[in-house]
């Protein structure tokens, strides 16, 4: 089923011409409603005639997270705060958090992205949807709600954590999707073992999963463990949260609705577009947002793109998984190294679990980079030699992928802190 078919595979040149006529209304009225666009737009010497098609977005400036900050609260909102009915906060790591509004227009919207996505993971109305993103000022709880509402889905709003409680709601309601970060799924199908359930043989048969980078190898652990589809479900809360991409039964990239999120991809360094199939950093201008549109936003995700039509019919473009962040990546001795690479790996050795931690410190002037894995119940052995050749064979296998050293160290399993919401996989000991 698709949601919104006339949309969803609108042909490519009607989809052009929307989205033309979407990005001048864009510049009209960041000229009327916002002082924030409206200095952007004359530094950068645009002028509204300037924009007549959706290729003249290349002429008008970034967005970039600093903007959103320096303008905290809600400083760069272009509706007038008694139009804002609601209101989200993203956590950052430094200085002010990102706080991002929306109008009742800008929620319908976001439902009806939301509706379009689940229904790109094969969630019918009448369905049940557990949900155990977090719900409050992050977006992947209500988002998930209003979206779920939208396609007529009977939602058991869980939030995150309780995890005892959440299998025994599935035990009993019954749910047929499952909505949470991929680093909980697992962690779930760990509890529900613990306490003698079988992952597999629950009601669940889709997952919709986001929130944080996953691999393709994680992808297929949680399948295996749940006996599921899981579909990777994009988005960022400057945008509107998640529902900005999601993927389809093909699972062969996934769909970016960009009649209302344009999406480009450039080099980070020279902001030049890079070719489809070339890795680069995610651009995107919400085009028909009301409370808080944005103009090029930076993500900082790193992706590629493919604008042809999938098999499903759809004609949106559809971006890679994403491989990391600019800002998430390390760099190593020069070499940057995203956590899915370690993660694609780990996940290939039989003995090896899907909890890991990167450790990066430096000694005497030189980064070391140490991942601790943990090993299997059934793996673990009182042997000493065993475990350190099977150190040896791990860290020379992630070296194949790296090509830079690192040291690797197994620890019991359970040892790594597990995560009901997004996983902290990085710990930088370089920059304390
Ligand atoms: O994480 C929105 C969301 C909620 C998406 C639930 C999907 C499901 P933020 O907290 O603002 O919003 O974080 C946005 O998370 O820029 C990516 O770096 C990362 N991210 C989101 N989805 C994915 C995904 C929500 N499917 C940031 N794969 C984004 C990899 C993802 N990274």
């Amino acid at each position: 089923m698709i949601f919104n078919k006339e949309i969803e595979c609108l042909d490519v040149e009607a989809l052009a011409q929307l989205q033309s006529e979407r990005l001048c209304r864009l510049v009209d009225d960041f000229n009327q409603k916002s002082p924030v666009y409206r200095q952007k737009l004359q530094d950068a010497g645009v002028a509204s005639g300037d924009i007549r098609t959706i290729k003249d977005i290349r002429k008008l400036p970034f967005t970039i997270k600093e903007d959103l900050r320096d303008n905290y609260p809600f400083g760069i909102f272009s509706a007038p705060m008694k139009d804002v009915r609601e209101i989200h906060v993203s956590s950052g790591t430094t200085g002010n958090p990102t706080v991002v509004g929306y109008t009742q227009e800008d929620i319908d919207l976001w439902a009806d992205v939301i509706a379009r996505s689940l229904c790109c993971a094969g969630a019918m109305p009448g369905d049940m949807i557990q949900i155990a993103y977090g719900y409050g000022l992050f977006t992947g709880g209500l988002g998930l709600h209003y979206g779920s509402l939208r396609l007529g889905l009977t939602v058991i709003p869980c939030s995150s954590g309780q995890t005892k409680r959440q299998l025994k709601i599935m035990q009993d309601f019954k749910p047929r999707i499952l909505a949470c970060t991929p680093s909980y799924a697992l962690y779930m199908a760990e509890a529900a073992r613990e306490a003698g359930m079988d992952p597999r043989e629950t009601s669940l048969q889709i997952g919709i999963f986001g929130a944080e980078p996953w691999s393709v190898a994680m992808r297929r652990e949680i399948e295996k463990s749940w006996g599921i589809s899981a579909i990777d479900i994009y988005g960022l809360s400057e945008i509107i949260g998640p529902g900005v991409a999601c993927e389809c039964g093909h699972k062969d990239g996934l769909h970016i609705y960009s009649d209302v999120f344009y999406p480009e991809v450039i080099d980070p360094v020279t902001h030049k577009p890079v070719d489809p199939g070339q890795r680069g950093e995610l651009v995107i201008t919400s085009l028909t947002k009301i409370g808080m549109p944005l103009l090029r936003y930076r993500t900082r995700d790193i992706v590629t793109i493919n604008h042809e039509t999938c098999a499903c019919g759809r004609t949106s473009p559809r971006i890679s998984k994403v491989l990391g962040r600019t800002d998430d990546m390390i760099v190593v001795r020069g070499i940057n190294v995203f956590p899915t690479q370690i993660e694609e790996v780990l996940l290939k050795i039989e003995g090896t679990q899907p909890h890991y931690q990167i450790i990066v410190s430096r000694e005497k002037g030189l980064d070391v980079l140490e991942v601790l894995v943990e090993l299997q119940e059934s793996f673990f052995s009182d042997e000493v030699k065993r475990l350190q050749e099977f150190e040896v064979r791990v860290a020379k296998e992630i070296e194949a992928v790296l090509s830079i050293g690192v040291k690797v160290r197994l620890v019991e399993p359970k040892t790594i802190e597990r995560s009901e919401g997004k996983a902290k996989r990085i710990i930088d000991k370089r920059s304390l």
